[in-house]
């Protein structure tokens, strides 16, 4: 058996979740943060044998789309007087980020 750590857009966890469960796949979703953008975001938990991994990833391939993010850097060190403009940068996010882990002993009792 695996567990996958599925990081997905909050936009896109919701029609995530339903498609899972409309394929038989039971999930957990948590409120997560990323570490970059500092930006909510969501963990979907999927226990499944292990030959059906790549069909939960197709799954997570079908919910989830790319997203373009408009963010301003930090800004530099100035001197006293130095004026700074901000240029938003772009930062690509997703579709999904995937972690598949071995579980070693599951149980429901
Ligand atoms: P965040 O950490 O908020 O990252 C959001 C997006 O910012 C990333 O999108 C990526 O495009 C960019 N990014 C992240 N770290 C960067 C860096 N050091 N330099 C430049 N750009 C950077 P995604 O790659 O699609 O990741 C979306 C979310 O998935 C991440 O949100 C984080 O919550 C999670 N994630 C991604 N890779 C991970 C990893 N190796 N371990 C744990 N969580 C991860």
């Amino acid at each position: 058996m695996k567990m996958l750590f599925c990081i997905v857009q909050n936009e896109d966890a919701g029609g995530l979740v339903t498609a899972l469960t409309k394929e038989g796949y039971r999930s957990t979703r948590y409120q997560s943060h990323g570490g970059f953008l500092r930006q909510g975001n969501a963990t979907i938990l999927v226990g499944a044998p292990d030959e059906k991994v790549g069909d939960v990833i197709a799954v997570v391939r079908r919910s989830c789309r790319t997203r373009t993010q408009y963010i301003n850097p930090l800004p530099p060190m100035m001197e006293p007087g130095e004026f700074y403009m901000p240029n938003p940068v772009d930062v690509q996010l997703g579709g999904a980020t995937i972690f598949v882990l071995d579980v070693a002993h599951f149980e429901q009792v």
